[in-house]
């Protein structure tokens, strides 16, 4: 059986200078993380501005993405979109072309019941054979994942895992209880990595990953090693970095610069995510050879 569980880098977006999505500079991206350690890359998430994005340029990253490194890395992708039509399309060009896995937020702006959020999941599902992690991020969608819709879910193979953004650790080992042996749990708030994997999370998914993967990697080794008195001091190391890049005007933007300073261009996030303005940019350039040295 293939498994997932591990650490994926939720991959930020790579635009040209004037914003397009850029297919080589998605596929220099993607390549700047084969070699250090992490299980995969999730695409297309919130990291990746999939929301920001038509569905024709999420298919373009994806393509770029799988291209330069199937085989290498397994390749999440976020298909949720804020019609079920759409989600539906992605989860089949997903397919397609050979990613490993999809994964889905619930749609956005409307209230949805939970069968409404269960119906657009369900019909993602059905439309594809591969592998479902449920993306429950409740701070951006407003959507309530209970551990009941969590178990009807997990009842399918198809539904291997829940990539929990949410900040509850206890909603985190419900949803672990609910899903069964089986069923993976990842952790999506990044400054409480250890605490998610202390109650039970198998890996993470996480975007400040993408400017420190081999921390993270770190952290998750010693967390295997039982050496949690160093993992927890690496933790705290980890979220002075996070700390700092939240005062920035976005932290994608402070990322995405990060980046560009070890030659991995990526352009500016897309508005309404802010860029950093060029006064930011000595700070971040000292952050960035802080995170280089620890
Ligand atoms: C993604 O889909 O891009 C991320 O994996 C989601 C992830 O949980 C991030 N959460 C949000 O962006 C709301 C975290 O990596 C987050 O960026 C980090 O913990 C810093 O707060």
């Amino acid at each position: 059986i293939e498994t997932f569980e591990g650490i994926y880098v939720a991959m930020y977006s790579a635009y040209d200078d004037k914003g397009e999505v850029d297919a080589e500079r998605v596929k220099q991206l993607a390549r700047y993380y084969v070699g250090k350690g992490l299980r995969g890359l999730y695409v297309g998430g919130s990291s990746g501005e999939g929301m920001l994005q038509t569905a024709e340029e999420r298919k373009l990253v994806l393509e770029a993405v799988l291209e330069e490194v199937r085989g290498e890395l397994k390749v999440i992708v976020h298909v949720g979109a804020n019609s079920t039509r759409e989600s539906v399309e992605l989860s089949r060009h997903a397919e397609l072309h050979g990613a490993d896995a999809i994964s889905a937020v619930p749609a956005i702006y409307y209230r949805l019941s939970e069968a409404a959020v269960e119906n657009h999941w369900q019909q993602m599902i059905d439309s594809s054979r591969l592998p479902f992690i449920i993306y429950n991020i409740p701070q951006t969608t407003g959507f309530q994942l209970s551990p009941k819709l969590v178990q009807k879910l997990a009842a399918q193979p198809k539904v291997i895992g829940v990539k929990m953004s949410g900040e509850s650790t206890f909603d985190l080992q419900q949803y672990k209880v609910a899903g069964g042996d089986d069923f993976l749990v990842f952790n999506g708030p990044d400054e409480q990595f250890l605490a998610g994997r202390i109650m039970g999370a198998d890996g993470g998914i996480g975007g400040t990953y993408g400017i420190m993967p081999e921390l993270f990697c770190k952290l998750n080794e010693w967390y295997e090693a039982n050496r949690v008195a160093e993992a927890q001091e690496l933790q705290y190391e980890i979220n002075a970095v996070i700390k700092r890049l939240l005062t920035y005007p976005s932290l994608y933007g402070a990322a995405k610069y990060m980046l560009s300073l070890r030659g991995v261009e990526t352009g500016e996030p897309r508005l309404p995510l802010l860029p950093v303005r060029e006064e930011n940019h000595a700070s971040l350039a000292a952050l960035n050879d802080h995170i280089i040295a620890l």
